[in-house]
């Protein structure tokens, strides 16, 4: 029937798998036994691999497909049965920078350094942002240009010489990096690593997982879509792989054996969540959680996962997140009436999930041995309408199933009862600002009132959580001001830029500076501090300072006071923002840098300096003892 000579045994299967499941269609269109024959062994090889690379096959993404698109043309809503409420007090934390409790958390935090492993799903593209290279290679800011995962990197390499310092006598730590890649975006990760040295990290602290993608639906008969003649219509499945994938390479089990204790998540464009890091996982140790989802507050309705306690009649009770979309429709159905703000606070009382989880490794992996990495999935089609204008079964565009890395807090609380499960609020200024919006979309957004999610926002957020955090500790940053740029809102305050090298935590970042009321940054300034031995004590900027300081060497800024010409924001002309001569990432922006005039303080020889009245001189032995 299949006018194929010799089916492998693997392929003899499959081809039984998707008859059986009523997938005939697929092989209606082939040519005579003969004809085209490597074309149907690469149709069998592609499906192979769908195949394996999904729990119990691609027989079981058939059944469970089926399943969730009749649910969904029924509308069903998958969280039927379970009735929110806000998130209880005491299974969290709210984070205060500046504090002592803060200083406390982060101190637990520097201890579970040595225990921890990151991971971060970055196989998405981020379709709506429409920037030619992967995400990780955008600039955070464009004051340096370092871009995504070098920030990740440098956080992680100030990370290991903080667990160093607090533990002198043993041996260095080496943190682990997993990066969970796709067909689209491994070869610009692979290349953005190879053509920076790793950004400074050992090959051996970095693992690339490849997640591969699902067939696609075309009708809630659950019929897969075809791309053409020998190839079935794909999509990704979503983050929630990244469970699959650490358990069936091993690699969480592998991290376990070796004495890890934490694995911590997050995503691939908000480089703010590594600056909260230290005391969410202080967090997790104090409260003894085996999860813990990092938290914002949220505007009511705002398009962002919500934290609810989520209750069943049944007796089950569990924290999770609530897609924006369900909670709504879940509040009501339980009569407790509209997502509304709170009169006090002005937030919605169901925060926002960031997807920044902590996981306890021993509770992790005994959950993923049950689970096989499983979630449950969901399936979002956008059905055609018929002339009537009532929706019909077949969809505008081929549907997949999808799953959620957050959504692992279901498979915890489900399959490992007595689980502790939490969360942590961060400050809105040290929160979420990721870039997942083109300028058009973001501008459509900022008009609105809505955060635009798009690179100038991310950018000047990352400038106002460094300006806060000195703030915090006493020193005088002038407020921001409200600047529209090709008609996104951002708060624009001095561009200041404080690397993980110098303020890996802000205990670290107190240390540094030595008299935070004598340093004044006036809001049309640019700072930029990195170095793990530079001090400050009186500084007094209006204009543009950059200091570099190599490990090698140490500068102590006694007192400073410099005004310059400075660097501005040039807003972008309508003819450049649609010209090509414009670079992308000034283009997705809508601003370009001016580097007008700047005072460069650049260390890269061994040796003790001091700036003293504006005057860098060699530093006497002995005085930063004194100090
Ligand atoms: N990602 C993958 O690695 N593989 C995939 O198949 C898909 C994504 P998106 P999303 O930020 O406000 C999440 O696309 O899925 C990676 C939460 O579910 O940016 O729309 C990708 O590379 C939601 O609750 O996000 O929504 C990136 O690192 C809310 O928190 C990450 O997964 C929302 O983010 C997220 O991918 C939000």
């Amino acid at each position: 029937e299949l006018r194929l000579d010799e089916l492998t045994a693997d392929e003899a299967r499959l081809a039984a798998v998707l008859i059986n499941a009523g997938q005939q269609h697929i092989f209606a269109e082939w040519p005579p036994e003969q004809v085209d024959a490597g074309k149907k062994r690469a149709f069998f090889a592609s499906v192979l691999a769908l195949d394996r690379s999904y729990p119990g096959g691609l027989g079981a993404y058939l059944e469970n497909g089926k399943k969730l698109l009749k649910a969904a043309q029924l509308g069903h809503n998958p969280l039927d049965g379970w009735v929110p409420s806000p998130p209880d007090a005491e299974s969290g934390a709210r984070l205060l920078p500046g504090s002592l409790e803060y200083d406390e958390l982060e101190r637990l935090g520097v201890e579970q350094l040595g225990s921890v492993a990151f991971v971060i799903p970055a196989g998405g593209m981020g379709e709506r942002l429409g920037y030619s290279g992967v995400k990780f290679g955008l600039p955070a800011e464009m004051t340096t240009e370092a871009s995504v995962l070098e920030v990740y990197a440098q956080y992680i390499l100030a990370f290991q010489r903080l667990a160093a310092r607090a533990r002198p006598a043993k041996a260095p730590i080496t943190i682990q990096l997993a990066l969970m890649v796709s067909h689209q975006t491994r070869p610009g990760i692979e290349a953005l690593l190879a053509a920076n040295g790793h950004y400074g990290l050992a090959p051996e602290q970095l693992t690339l997982l490849q997640q591969e993608e699902v067939a696609c639906f075309a009708d809630s008969g659950g019929r897969l879509a075809m791309r053409d003649t020998y190839a079935l219509e794909t999509k990704p499945h979503g983050h929630g792989d990244v469970h699959f994938l650490l358990h069936t390479s091993g690699l969480a089990q592998r991290w376990l054996s070796q004495g890890l204790k934490w694995i911590v998540f997050f995503q691939d464009t908000n480089t703010l969540y590594l600056a909260t890091l230290l005391a969410t996982l202080g967090v997790s140790e104090k409260l003894g959680l085996d999860m813990n989802s990092v938290c914002v507050p949220r505007k009511a309705k705002e398009a962002i996962g919500a934290m609810a306690r989520l209750t069943h009649s049944d007796g089950r009770s569990f924290l999770a997140s609530v897609e924006y979309n369900q909670l709504e429709p879940l509040l009501r159905a339980s009569g407790k009436g509209a997502d509304v703000n709170d009169t006090v606070t002005h937030t919605s009382p169901y925060p926002g999930n960031i997807n920044e989880l902590v996981l306890r490794l021993p509770a992790y992996v005994a959950a993923l041995n049950y689970t096989k990495g499983e979630l449950h999935e969901f399936v979002n089609p956008k059905y055609k309408s018929g002339e009537d204008g009532s929706p019909l079964s077949t969809f505008r565009a081929p549907a997949r199933l999808e799953c959620m890395m957050q959504d692992f807090a279901h498979s915890l609380q489900d399959r490992l009862k007595g689980s502790k499960v939490g969360y942590t609020m961060v400050p809105k200024e040290l929160g979420y600002y990721p870039v997942k919006n083109a300028l058009q979309a973001a501008a459509e957004l900022s008009a609105r009132g809505i955060p635009p999610m798009g690179a100038a926002s991310a950018e000047a957020a990352v400038y106002h959580a460094y300006g806060s955090m000195l703030r915090v500790l006493g020193c005088k940053v002038q407020q921001t001001v409200e600047q529209v740029y090709a008609g996104v809102r951002v708060d624009e305050g001095a561009h200041i830029v404080l690397a993980p090298s110098f303020a890996p935590s802000m205990a670290a970042l107190r240390e540094k500076l030595l008299a935070p009321s004598e340093v004044h940054i006036s809001q049309r300034s640019t700072l930029v501090v990195d170095g793990e031995n530079v001090t400050i004590k009186s500084l007094n900027l209006d204009g543009a300072l950059v200091v570099k300081v190599a490990p090698c060497a140490s500068l102590h800024i006694e007192s400073l006071e410099m005004h310059n010409q400075g660097w501005s924001f040039v807003p972008l002309s309508h003819a450049e923002l649609s010209s090509g001569a414009v670079r992308e990432e000034e283009r997705i922006r809508g601003y370009r840098v001016s580097r007008g005039e700047e005072l460069r303080i650049l260390l890269t020889e061994p040796g003790r300096w001091l700036v003293v009245k504006n005057q860098l001189v060699r530093e006497k032995p002995g005085a930063a003892d004194a100090r």
